[in-house]
């Protein structure tokens, strides 16, 4: 079902599944876009990379149009005026990072514009792919198989990000609270990070009716008592059920507790766990993926599994030798913003590709678009 590699689905954050166009990069202004003489192109979803990439045939991928300005050596040289792609509205689903490097940008003082044609927010790049297949499973329950050879941390359900399903279960979507609270009850046990003790009640045995059922299970605790600004996402090793203990299989940043007392944590991913819209579970032994949808059905709603962490990649052989002058811009329309100048609509709205520039260890620089728009 899903065609993109492990490497690319893991770390997926809730930000970064969809990128709206938006202004970047821009260091010029976009009021001599699509002049006369000036080449255009056009991408639709609906297109075909096998096309010309006119407006009546358009081209599929955006990346088949920075292909071919590259290769036609259409910024080659000096540039008179600015190449425009024309992105036509609908979802481009974003399997692969979207790379730009030196070689993609304009040159003569002119850009490189890639616009959405149809108007702010047209044009969507999603970092995710639908997940299909659903069949009911058990009352609001719908279990679907995935590929257990690229398996993620996280889903949405159109727009709205999913629950890993959890205990106990959140009492707002804005909210991570309520916890469990890790009991002390041998101060000798302070310093083992992998011991949680629980109070007696708080977990059931009968989520372990066999011998390892909790093995997908994960603890997320904020280690160290009263420490907020981290958690550890530890996997479940085995259970001591007539001890209130669950040792986990890798030990935990800091102790589960301390003479001040024990530390707050959930415990996620069991289908024991699934049992509120928005929540959902991914049982990595087989694949299989549990989901309840928050409208009650998923007849008019799209669940979306992440694909990649990175939507767009601005980079450069050297800090040098960067990517320049390329645009994402929101609108083809101007916008009169003073009596001397124009902005397009991206000036004028929230930018969810951010771009900002790095230098790695290896000396490459790199401006990474990593869409940062809430999805809903
Ligand atoms: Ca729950």
């Amino acid at each position: 079902m899903f065609g993109t590699s492990r490497r690319r689905l893991v770390g997926v954050t809730a930000g970064s599944v969809l990128a709206l166009i938006a202004t970047t990069a821009a260091t010029n202004s976009l009021a001599d876009t699509g002049g006369p003489g000036c080449q255009e192109f056009f991408v639709s979803p609906a297109g075909d990379d096998q096309a010309s990439g006119t407006e009546r045939d358009p081209w599929q991928t955006i990346e088949r149009a920075r292909d071919h300005i590259r290769e036609e050596g259409l910024n080659h040289g000096r540039m008179l005026c600015d190449i425009t792609v024309n992105l036509r509205a609908g979802d481009y689903v974003v399997e692969e990072t979207i790379e730009f490097g030196a070689a993609d940008s304009g040159t003569g003082g002119h850009s490189i514009v890639y616009r959405s044609y149809d108007g702010p927010g047209e044009a969507r790049f999603l970092g995710a792919k639908p997940v299909t297949g659903w069949k009911k499973y058990d009352g609001n329950i719908y279990r679907t198989q995935v590929d257990k050879d690229e398996l993620f941390y996280t889903l949405f359900e159109d727009h709205q990000r999913a629950t890993t399903a959890r205990t106990p279960n959140r009492q707002a979507e804005d909210e991570w609270a309520p916890y469990f609270v890790s009991t002390n009850p041998d101060p000798a046990r302070w310093n083992t990070p992998k011991w949680l003790t629980f109070e007696p009640g708080d977990w059931d045995p009968e989520w372990e009716p066999e011998w390892g059922d909790l093995s997908d299970a994960q603890v997320v605790v904020w280690s160290g008592n009263d420490w907020v600004w981290f958690t550890d996402t530890v996997p479940i090793q085995n259970m001591s059920w007539g001890n209130n203990m669950t040792t986990l299989r890798y030990a935990t940043r800091y102790p589960m507790t301390s003479d001040e007392g024990g530390s707050r944590y959930f415990i996620q991913n069991s289908l024991h766990f699934l049992d509120q819209p928005g929540e959902y579970y991914l049982d990595w032994k087989d694949g299989s993926l549990y989901y309840w949808p928050r409208s009650g059905s998923l007849s008019n709603s799209t669940v979306w599994a992440p694909t990649v962490k990175t939507v767009f990649d601005f980079s450069g052989d050297s800090p040098a030798d960067r990517v320049h002058d390329v645009h994402l811009a929101v609108s083809r329309w101007s916008t009169p913003t003073s009596s001397t100048g124009t902005a397009t609509h991206g000036t004028r709205t929230a930018t969810p590709v951010r771009c900002t520039s790095t230098r790695s260890t290896t000396g490459r620089s790199s401006c990474r678009g990593t869409g940062s728009a809430p999805l809903r």
